[in-house]
């Protein structure tokens, strides 16, 4: 009689939590279930993941477990592959974030936007040089997503911003012009990449050190259906050592406005006597924070008519004739702002000289 009792109880209770886990299966799909259930066995504290089944992390999972802070002198070189990589990052927007917030969450970055491992030695050194001009809220964004990206790649870096004084139009190519001399006025850098304010790299093995040529970094953005919108397109963040950089005369400085600077930049690597190297369409992954045409960059009528000119000008118009004032240097937490009057087209003080 009691067994028989507890026999009914087990099999009502078996009957429960069938009926149970097949309310929770039919919500969703088995198959999505299983595999989150999996993911989560995976990566314990930074699994996200998302539509297209890329397991993505979170940029700041592991950066506080980075172990104790060695000696200069006992310290051993990085490994060659960094352990912290992780491969696709989870990229969102918040809109509470506060550059405070991202001051907090890097508490190894020192000023001026510094940074080197605490218990390696580094084997790179790479600047960051970000043409800026009223783009605050992406700036944010960005140095939230790129200082713990770089962290995780072990490289002793430095964030430069190069802010264009006035209102004057826009020029992002002589813009870098300048903050490849005021960078390496600062340090010996052997890798420097010129970076979009509004692109977020979508994975870390991305990584931000120099090839043997130039290199096209954005290969894939989500503004072009992740694929290289041309073959020649060399836009949104490329990296060259210094050699590199001289070799092919830096960059342009006439090109006011927007387009047709980075199509230039393309045209001086190959006339430089250089190829262009790529990531893989996997790992060159970027998103762009939407927004609309600045004002004060319009759209450059001339650009055509230029780059069809480049092979007779690039020698006579890069570094070797760049001409700029900087108006002040600071050393934020986060990032070294240079502010720059680059002049206009009629050079640096065009007013003072038609009033004479
Ligand atoms: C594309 C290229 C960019 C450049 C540009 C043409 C991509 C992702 N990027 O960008 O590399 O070749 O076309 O010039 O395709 N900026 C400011 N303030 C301004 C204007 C521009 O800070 O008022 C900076 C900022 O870093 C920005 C960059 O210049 O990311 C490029 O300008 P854009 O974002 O307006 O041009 P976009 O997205 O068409
Ligand atoms: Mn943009």
């Amino acid at each position: 009689m009691f067994s028989l009792q507890s026999k009914w109880r087990y099999l009502i209770m078996l009957l429960g939590v069938q009926l149970v886990v097949m309310a929770i299966l039919s919500r969703e799909s088995y198959q999505k279930r299983v595999s989150y259930f999996f993911r989560i066995f995976r990566k314990p504290d930074s699994a996200t993941g998302n539509a297209d089944g890329r397991n993505q992390t979170d940029v700041y999972a592991n950066l506080s477990f980075l172990g104790p802070t060695l000696n200069k002198d006992d310290m051993p070189y990085c490994p060659k592959n960094s352990p912290l990589i992780g491969g696709p990052i989870h990229v969102t927007f918040p809109s509470k974030l506060t550059l405070a917030e991202v001051e907090r969450k890097n508490p190894l970055v020192i000023r001026g936007g510094r940074y080197r491992p605490p218990n390696c030695d580094p084997r790179h050194r790479t600047a960051i040089i970000i043409p800026h001009r009223n783009r605050e809220h992406h700036l944010k964004f960005l140095l939230y997503y790129l200082h713990p990206f770089l962290q995780r790649q072990q490289l002793n870096y430095g964030i430069y911003v190069i802010h264009q004084a006035g209102n004057y139009t826009f020029n992002r190519a002589k813009l870098m012009n300048v903050g490849f001399r005021e960078a390496m006025r600062e340090e010996d850098w052997d890798c420097l990449f010129y970076h979009d304010v509004d692109l977020i790299p979508e994975d870390d093995r991305n990584t931000y050190v120099c090839d043997n040529h130039p290199k096209h970094a954005a290969i894939a953005m989500d503004k072009f259906g992740y694929k290289l919108p041309y073959k020649m397109y060399f836009g949104g963040v490329s990296a060259l050592t210094p050699n590199q950089y001289l070799k092919m005369n830096g960059f342009p400085n006439n090109y006011w406005g927007w387009g047709g600077e980075d199509d230039d930049i393309g045209i001086r690597v190959s006339l430089g006597g250089m190829l262009i190297s790529r990531p893989s369409l996997k790992v060159g992954r970027y998103k762009m924070i939407k927004h609309k045409h600045d004002k004060g960059n319009e759209v450059n009528p001339k650009r055509f008519n230029m780059l069809a000119k480049t092979r007779h000008t690039w020698r006579d118009d890069g570094m070797n004739t760049v001409e700029y004032e900087i108006m002040s240097r600071d050393y934020q937490l986060l990032y070294t702002n240079i502010t720059v009057n680059i002049g206009t087209e009629a050079g640096l003080h065009p007013r003072k000289r038609t009033t004479i």
